[in-house]
């Protein structure tokens, strides 16, 4: 019975509109794309429009819509913990707002608010909902498939994050039944071409390792240098996610525009970032958390605070 508001919410609107966080990657736009699917193959006559302003590289497009229809319609946001990470402002304005969600809480600003902090993907959590009973009658198309499981594939990295269980698996199974081709995915979602793997070979080389930390600061030479900018430099994070000596990992890269530092930090086996990521505006899970806005200094800082949290829970654990 849990989820039959957001049943009821969808069967009653006409209009939808869709929303997700800004620098989407595969769960925030898989779960959106994934959910318009799903609406329009169960609810044909509904008018459901996915926005954002930014694009997601695999999934090159999103809908438009006039402010009126935003203003008419029942709003979902998917994968997004703060209101000021909505792509699209207006999501404000809609009529109801619902909100489908696996990170730790820290805002409210929904009227209906789902949300599975464990869950390794909001893409899962969804599938579950869809799929289960409360949603009893309707079907999970191949096409929604498809972008929920690449969604579970990308936020989990391919069912290796310390988040992912029995659930997942048995959530992605029941979406590789709905007719995908699970390889296939995989290759799309993880397969690089030969240009980026060159620029994933060189930023490889500014890697700096100390105690369990790899720290990779690309300043304003070695960005030129590299030929890439901060956003696409954070995205680079999961090169270095595979290395058994490191216990955090991060990349702070500078930004052009704002000339400050935007970065992203991971760890692994318990370690936390995400409470020294909101030291410097950022925030995320326990294990991936982004940051942004850093002076040399903060740069610096930070790097100190994420040798503490090693040092830290090294003696913890002792
Ligand atoms: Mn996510």
């Amino acid at each position: 019975m849990k989820y039959l508001p957001i049943r009821q919410a969808i069967e009653e609107a006409d209009k939808i509109t869709l929303f997700r966080h800004t620098h989407p990657d595969g769960d925030a736009a898989g779960s959106q794309l994934g959910l318009k699917e799903w609406i329009l193959c169960n609810y044909p006559q509904k008018d459901v429009r996915a926005l954002g302003f930014e694009h997601f590289s695999t999934y090159p497009y999103t809908d438009e819509a006039d402010d009126e229809f935003v203003a008419s319609s029942l709003a979902i946001i998917t994968d997004t913990s703060n209101s000021a990470r909505v792509d699209d402002r207006r999501f404000r304005t809609a009529k109801r707002v619902i909100r489908i969600d696996h990170h730790p809480i820290v805002e409210k600003f929904e009227e209906l608010l789902y949300c599975e902090p464990q869950r390794g993907s909001v893409c899962e959590y969804i599938a579950e909902i869809l799929m289960g009973e409360d949603f009893k009658g309707t079907v999970m198309p191949r096409k929604a498939a498809e972008y929920l499981y690449s969604g579970i594939l990308t936020d989990t990295l391919n069912f290796r994050t310390s988040d992912c269980d029995a659930s997942t698996l048995k959530n992605a199974a029941k979406l590789v039944d709905c007719g995908l081709d699970m390889n296939e995915l995989s290759v799309r979602m993880f397969d690089v071409s030969q240009q980026e793997f060159a620029l994933r070979t060189k930023i490889r080389n500014y890697f700096d390792y100390q105690d369990g930390l790899c720290f990779v600061k690309l300043n304003k030479e070695a960005i030129g240098e590299i030929g890439i900018d901060s956003d696409t430099a954070k995205i680079m994070i999961d090169e270095f996610g595979k290395v058994i000596d490191y216990k955090i990992w991060a990349v702070l890269a500078y930004n052009s525009k704002t000339e400050l530092y935007d970065g992203s930090l991971r760890s692994k086996n318990g370690y936390i970032v995400n409470e020294i990521a909101s030291r410097y505006n950022g925030g995320g899970h326990d294990c991936a958390a982004g940051i942004k806005g850093l002076t040399e200094e903060d740069v610096e800082n930070c790097r100190k605070d994420l040798l503490a949290e090693i040092v830290e829970k090294d003696k913890k654990s002792a």
